[in-house]
């Protein structure tokens, strides 16, 4: 499998818990490294921008609210099939039918504030990289 770079951010529940090392230390451990990260706190259209494809579902609010309700970092992963392992490490949307042992069963409670964002295919990695950092920002490979 070629290399891949995905996004993912570390949310304002898993934040406010202090999880971030312990979510970085799954990616890490699992074999993906950390090429750029920032903190930041999302305003109402850089959150609503960011999940776009959902503005006409009827939680788009809820996850907007939620989105900006607190501090989130921001990262870029690489690494082999970076995106699918991403999302094999988040675990299932909804933390209740996530796996043991996933980010979201072991840091997450609820549909709506479940701990991480991981981009879902190759084009939305390369939409959301470009949303949150400049080319300058990233790690040269
Ligand atoms: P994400 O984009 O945050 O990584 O999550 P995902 O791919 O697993 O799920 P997605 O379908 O993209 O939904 C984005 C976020 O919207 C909230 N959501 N709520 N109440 C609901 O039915 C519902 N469905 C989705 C979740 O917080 C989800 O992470
Ligand atoms: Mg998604």
């Amino acid at each position: 499998m070629a290399t891949q770079r995905t996004l993912s951010i570390i949310k304002p529940d898993a934040v406010a818990k202090n999880a971030i090392g312990e979510i970085i230390a799954r990616f890490e451990k699992a074999g993906l490294k950390v090429v750029a990260a920032k903190m930041l706190k999302l305003d109402d259209d850089k959150a609503g921008g960011f999940y776009a494809e959902h503005k006409e579902r009827p939680f788009f609010k809820d996850l907007v609210g939620f989105m900006t309700s607190g501090p989130v970092v921001v990262q870029v992963l690489e690494g082999d099939d970076a995106i699918a392992k991403n999302r094999d490490l988040m675990g299932a949307t909804n933390p209740k039918e996530a796996a043991p042992g996933t980010i979201r069963a072991d840091f997450a409670e609820t549909i709506d504030a479940n701990a991480v964002h991981g981009s879902d295919s190759p084009e939305s990695a390369e939409r959301e990289i470009a949303y949150f950092f400049e080319s300058s920002e990233l790690c040269p490979r």
